[in-house]
């Protein structure tokens, strides 16, 4: 009789987002095929040894091959950002695919499809849209939704990239009428352009005066009132990189009222402040990101958010710029903040991050490890055979050593970056063995994938079944003047 599976992963501690137990499981053909306390057989046997087992990440906020709106290249294309996203316990992960002013939906998704072809992981991409105009609105994005890019992020801030109230109105009706979610990056562009008259007219244009420009403020103001818009059309709503106590809180409560929202935040939320910021010459420009990292108040904060499930997904935002004229330095070695690319790289950091400040320090549950790493994104953008360990799925695992005790350094990274935000940090717990569809693409510290091996997914809309929405009066036919909500 033929060998009914490829491979059969025995001896793991599987976990998932709901429990935790020994078994094995078994691969046929790229995917999961079963899952008991005992299997036998398999052309190929792993030996868990007792590691966990879990579905792989899949990373649902990353930058890669992607021009900034004032047209700075990320320094990580498909191929060099997602072997990073795969040392660091990712089999899947969705970047953006960004419009700029005057192009079109179809050229941008042609221009990426190219670039994702390096893939060694299975891709898709949120659509950035920047200039809706009708045809992108009511041809363009339609044709994207039904080629399954079923998310669509809009900015309320950066010159190039701002939409506006109306504009964002326009996108969430769009997105409503496709089942599409909009994901939607929040600060207030006039809070954060008054802070940068003031202190410009000071001269204080220092790294660390990039912290100051950004207050809390901006980014709660905007998260409320992108949750207020999205209300009004009654459709999905992500908020990105939630940097904020009141924020995040926003959040919360908007929830359990019964918003159709979902949240993120990010690794350096958590474990940077400020103060990086003021190192000293330049360094601090390393640091940079918006909305800016905080203080340590804040990072209790959020900590205490993610244990109480106010975010979907702890997401890398890695946005990998190099502290060079090629990235961060474009306008210039001692450019002013403004001046000075936003981001900071982090795929292959974000679940060692996590388990190791997470779990292993006792905030969150290792099913709570799951369910923020792979589990929820799967059913917020959509991923149907991704994100869950079941018969059926993707085969798509990282196997864990939950003990390992490393000191993350730039190497560890496999990235195209110059330096790493986590540099010195003391972790435990590793992704020893990732798989994508059943194949090993790191095993022990090793690249076994081969470019292009990754695959482009189409998704689906998000999970909606616990997040009822709030009917507004104005929209109910029987109380109002029969009204019906379109574009
Ligand atoms: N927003 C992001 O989501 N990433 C990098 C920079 C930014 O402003
Ligand atoms: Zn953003
Ligand atoms: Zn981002």
């Amino acid at each position: 009789m033929s060998e009914p599976f490829d491979t059969v992963i025995h001896s793991g501690l599987i976990a998932t987002a709901d429990q935790q137990f020994k078994g094995d499981l078994a691969i046929k053909d790229g995917r999961i095929v079963a899952v008991a306390e005992q299997i036998a057989g398999g052309a190929r046997r792993i030996d868990a040894g007792g590691r966990i087992v879990m579905p792989g990440g899949i990373e649902a906020h990353a930058h890669i091959a992607q021009e900034s709106a004032a047209g700075v290249m990320t320094a990580d294309d498909y191929y060099s950002g997602s072997v990073s996203a795969a040392f660091g316990g990712n089999s899947s992960f969705i970047p953006f695919a960004a419009q700029h002013r005057g192009q079109s939906i179809d050229e941008v998704l042609a221009n990426y499809d190219v670039r994702g072809a390096r893939s060694v992981i299975d891709y898709s991409y949120h659509l950035i849209v920047s200039d809706p105009t009708e045809d992108v609105l009511y041809d363009q994005l339609p044709r994207a939704f039904a080629r399954g890019i079923t998310s669509f992020k809009v900015f309320t801030t950066y010159d190039l990239l701002n939409l506006g109230d109306a504009g964002m109105l326009d996108i969430l009706t769009v997105a409503r009428e496709h089942g599409a979610i909009t994901m939607v990056h929040c600060e207030n562009d006039a809070m954060v352009k008054w802070m940068n008259r003031q202190l410009a007219v000071r001269g204080l244009t220092a790294p660390k005066y990039h912290a100051v420009s950004r207050p809390a403020l901006a980014e709660e103001e905007a998260i409320n009132r992108a949750i207020q818009l999205a209300k009004l059309v009654d459709t999905p709503l992500f908020i990105v990189h939630v940097s904020t106590p009141g924020g995040a809180e926003i959040v919360r409560r908007e929830k359990f009222n019964g918003a159709k929202l979902f949240a993120e935040t990010c690794p350096q939320y958590l474990a940077l402040t400020r103060e990086a910021l003021d190192r000293p010459g330049m360094e601090g420009a390393k640091f940079i990101c918006s909305p800016p990292v905080r203080d340590h108040e804040t990072q209790d904060a959020l900590w205490h958010h993610v244990a109480q499930g106010t975010f979907e997904s702890v997401s890398s935002d890695h946005a990998p710029y190099r502290a060079d004229e090629s990235g961060k330095f474009g306008a210039g070695l001692d450019a002013p903040y403004p001046k000075i690319a936003n981001g900071m790289p982090g795929i292959a950091m974000r679940l060692p991050y996590l388990f190791s400040e997470g779990v292993v320090a006792g905030r969150i549950t290792l099913e709570q490890f799951v369910a923020l790493s792979a589990t929820n994104a799967a059913k917020t953008f959509g991923c149907t055979a991704k994100g869950r360990i079941a018969p059926g799925m993707d085969a798509d695992l990282a196997i864990w050593d939950p003990e390992e005790g490393w000191t993350a350094t730039l190497a560890d990274q496999h990235d195209n970056m110059d330096y790493t935000p986590f540099e010195g940090m003391r972790i435990t717990g590793k992704p020893k063995l990732v798989l994508n569809r059943g194949a090993v693409i790191v095993e022990e510290g090793a690249l076994k994938a081969l470019e292009g091996q990754g695959r482009f997914f189409g998704r689906a809309p998000a999970d909606l079944r616990v997040r009822k929405g709030v009917a507004l009066p104005e929209f109910d036919p029987a109380r109002n003047f029969g009204v019906e909500l379109r574009r």
